[in-house]
C-alpha cells in the first residue's frame, strides 16, 4: 500500500515534468555543419536559454513556423539533459524536423538527419539499460518553415509518442530517485495498458 502511494507520488512528479527540472534548450544565431558532418554551435552567438518539458514544436496554428525566443530564421537550438530509461531494451526514436536534426544518447548517434529539408523524418534505435542516459539533441532552421518533434517507441510499444516530459530531465537524479521514478513509469505503463485492454 505504501509502495503504491509512493509510486503515485513520484508518477505525479514525473508527469508534471519538473521532478528534476525539464530539459534545457539553448538558442544560437545561425547554423553550421562541421567537418565531421555534425550540427555544431562552435563560434555561434548564444542568444539565450529556455526550459522545455519535451521536444514538441510542430505547430500548424502558427503556420508551421516555430520562433524559439522570438527568432524566426537562421538559428540553432540544442537540448541537453538526460533520458530516464524505464527498462532495459531496444528503444526506437523518430524525428520530424525542418530543417536538420541529430540526436545523441550517451556515445550513440541515434538519429542523424542533419540536411536541409521540408519536414523530413529521421529514424534510429538504441539498446539502452534502465537508468539515466545523457541526451544531446541538435536542431537548426535555415529559412521559411520550421519545427521539430522527437518521438519514441519504448520496448513493446506499437505507436509513436512524443518522448514524454517525465523522462526528460536536466540534472542527473540521485540513483534512489531514478528507481522511484522508474516504478512510477512502470505503474503508468500498466495503467495505460489496462485502459487499452478495457477499451
Ligand atoms: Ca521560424
Ligand atoms: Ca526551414
Amino acid at each position: 500500500m505504501k509502495a503504491n502511494w509512493l509510486a503515485a507520488l513520484v508518477l505525479g512528479s514525473a508527469v508534471a515534468g519538473n521532478a528534476w527540472g525539464d530539459l534545457r534548450a539553448d538558442v544560437y544565431s545561425g547554423w553550421q555543419i562541421d567537418l565531421s558532418g555534425n550540427i555544431s554551435t562552435v563560434g555561434l552567438t548564444h542568444l539565450g536559454t529556455f526550459v522545455d518539458p519535451q521536444i514538441d514544436h510542430w505547430d500548424n496554428t502558427q503556420g508551421y513556423r516555430w520562433n524559439p525566443l522570438g527568432v524566426d530564421e537562421l538559428y540553432t537550438v540544442t537540448w541537453a539533459g538526460y533520458l530516464l530509461v524505464p527498462a532495459d531494451g531496444v528503444y526506437e526514436f523518430r524525428s520530424v524536423s525542418d530543417d536538420g536534426i541529430q540526436v545523441f544518447i550517451g556515445d550513440q548517434t541515434v538519429i542523424n538527419n542533419p540536411g536541409l529539408q521540408w519536414y523530413g523524418e529521421g529514424l534510429g534505435s538504441a539498446t539502452l539499460t534502465a537508468g539515466a542516459h545523457a541526451l544531446d539533441v541538435r536542431f537548426y532552421e535555415n529559412f521559411t518553415y520550421d519545427g521539430v518533434i522527437l518521438q519514441w517507441k519504448p520496448p513493446g510499444a506499437t505507436e509513436w509518442a512524443i518522448v514524454p516530459a517525465g523522462v526528460l530531465v536536466t540534472q542527473v537524479p540521485e540513483p534512489g530517485a531514478v528507481a522511484l521514478a522508474l516504478v512510477g513509469l512502470a505503474v503508468a505503463a500498466g495503467v495505460s495498458r489496462r485502459r487499452q485492454g478495457d477499451a
